[in-house]
C-alpha cells in the first residue's frame, strides 16, 4: 500500500500536472489572440498531454488502493510578453515539474516502494524530452532574433509548430 507521504507527494504532482495543462491552455489562448495559430495549435495539443499526465497520476493512486484528492488548481501565469518569453516560461515550468518528478523518484527509492519508483521512470523520460523540446524551440527563436525576431522568422516557426507531430 502507498504510504501517506507518497500519497501526498503523488497527489501534489497530480495537481502540478493540472496546473501545467492550464498554463499551456492560457498561453495557447494568448498565441491565438496574437495571430500565431500554429504556436497556439502546438500549445493546445500540449495542454492535452499535460492533462493525460494528470490522469496517469490519478489512475495510479487508485490502482494502489488509495483515493486521489482533486484540489483547486492555482491560477496560471499572466500572458507572455512575446514568443520568446512564452517559451522561456514554458521551459521554466518544465524544469519545475522535473524537480517534482525527481523528488518522487527519491522518495519512492528511500521508502523502497519499487512500484512507484518504476511508475515514475516514465515521467523522468518524459520530462527530459519536454525540456529538450522547449530548449530546442528557444534556440530557434534566439537564432531568429529573440524578442526582436523578424516577422518572417516567426511566421516560419508558427507554420512549423502547426505541423509538429503529436506525442503523449
Ligand atoms: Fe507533464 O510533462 Fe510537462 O510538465
Amino acid at each position: 500500500r502507498l504510504s501517506q507521504t507518497l500519497l501526498t507527494g503523488l497527489n501534489k504532482q497530480m495537481t502540478q500536472e493540472a496546473l501545467a495543462a492550464q498554463t499551456y491552455l492560457s498561453f495557447a489562448v494568448w498565441a491565438a489572440d496574437e495571430g500565431y495559430n500554429g504556436i497556439a495549435n502546438f500549445l493546445f495539443r500540449h495542454a492535452g498531454e499535460e492533462r493525460t499526465h494528470m490522469m496517469k497520476f490519478l489512475q495510479y493512486i487508485i490502482e494502489r488502493g488509495a483515493k486521489p484528492v482533486i484540489e483547486a488548481v492555482p491560477k496560471p501565469q499572466s500572458d507572455p510578453e512575446n514568443v520568446q518569453d512564452c517559451f522561456e516560461r514554458i521551459f521554466q515550468q518544465e524544469v519545475g515539474n522535473t524537480k517534482g518528478v525527481y523528488k518522487l523518484v527519491k522518495m519512492s527509492f528511500e521508502e523502497e516502494d519499487w512500484a512507484t519508483w518504476h511508475f515514475m521512470q516514465w515521467f523522468v523520460q518524459e520530462q527530459t524530452e519536454e525540456e529538450a523540446l522547449a530548449l530546442h524551440l528557444l534556440d530557434k527563436i534566439k537564432v531568429a532574433g529573440g524578442k526582436d525576431a523578424a516577422a518572417e522568422a516567426l511566421y516560419t516557426l508558427d507554420r512549423d509548430l502547426a505541423q509538429l507531430p503529436d506525442e503523449v
